[in-house]
């Protein structure tokens, strides 16, 4: 275990904190490897619902750790290969939401690690860069895969190829999160929502998951196929059947998240 990621579960939610305060949650070995055993357990446990994904201190992420680039030549893709590919792909596949709550400055990796999530979160004074042109690289962890997608190519290029910083309001403006909190009542906003995907059909909720990424390339006709067996999964699941009951009945549906 490592101080570098914090983990907390609050009712059915598994807060995942970065925590190196004081190099603005820069991505080292250690917080690959907190990242690494957080996930292990946030799939092995049924009983977490909903990952809330933030950041200790005043940042939300920094990227990667520079330091473990200074005077030394790497192999920059082995350690995407190992650490940072493995960690979007399982976010991705992961069948239970994750809020991405970013809560201050945002770079490089950092801010391609938090679109990897599905709810992405703002506080109002946080930035992002895509700083990766400043240091002569290219976008990864995603980046060149989910900025096209969100916010257009022709902000995704200019974002890219400038590596400028853009505020939290630019950023809601772009499309490049979904909404923007005050400061003051970030972490109780970014909570509230987590918790509210932890009460919902948690079946239903991974296969949105599923749809969504598989249209970025299916044809409409895959697509539609895919949402017809989709459809039918959940068709099965006691989730449909509460959510059906409790409207006939009224009153609020009392999900429970399991398959059968
Ligand atoms: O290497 C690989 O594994 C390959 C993968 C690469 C993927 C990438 O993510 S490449 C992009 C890497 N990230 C960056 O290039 C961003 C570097 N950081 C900055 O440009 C700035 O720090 C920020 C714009 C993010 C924030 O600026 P500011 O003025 O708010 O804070 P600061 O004073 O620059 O940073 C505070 C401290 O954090 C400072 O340490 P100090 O001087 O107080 O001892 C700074 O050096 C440290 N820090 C910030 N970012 C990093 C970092 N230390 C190591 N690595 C960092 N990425």
């Amino acid at each position: 275990m490592t101080d570098a990621v914090l983990v907390e579960t609050k009712g059915a939610v598994r807060i995942v904190t970065l925590n190196r305060p004081e190099r603005l949650n820069a991505l080292n070995a250690e917080i690959q490897d907190g990242l690494r055993y957080a996930f292990d357990d946030i799939e092995a446990d049924e009983s977490v619902r909903a990952v809330l994904l933030t950041g200790a201190g005043r940042g939300f992420c920094a990227g990667a750790d520079l330091n473990q680039s200074a005077g030394i030549t790497r192999d920059l893709g082995d350690a995407l290969e190992k650490q940072y590919n493995p960690l979007v792909r399982r976010m991705r596949a992961l069948p239970k939401p994750i809020v991405s709550a970013i809560n201050g400055v945002a770079a490089g990796a950092g801010v391609n690690l938090a679109l990897a999530g599905d709810i992405i979160i703002a506080a109002r004074s946080a930035n992002f860069t895509q700083a990766f042109i400043r240091i002569g690289l290219v976008p990864d962890a995603g980046g060149t895969f989910f900025l096209p997608r969100l916010i257009g190519e022709a902000r995704a290029r200019g974002l890219a190829m400038l590596g400028e910083t853009i505020s939290a309001a630019q950023a809601l403006e772009y499309g490049l999160v979904f909404r923007l909190f005050d400061d003051d009542v970030f972490a109780t906003e970014a909570l509230t929502i987590a918790t509210n995907l932890a009460a919902k059909p948690t079946q239903a909720l991974a296969a949105i998951k599923q749809a969504f990424d598989a249209s970025a390339t299916n044809t409409l006709d895959a697509q539609l196929n895919l949402e017809r067996d989709l459809q039918r999964k959940m068709g099965t699941t006691p989730d449909f059947a509460e959510g059906v009951k409790a409207f006939i009945e009224k009153r609020p549906a009392q999900f429970k998240g399991k398959a059968a």
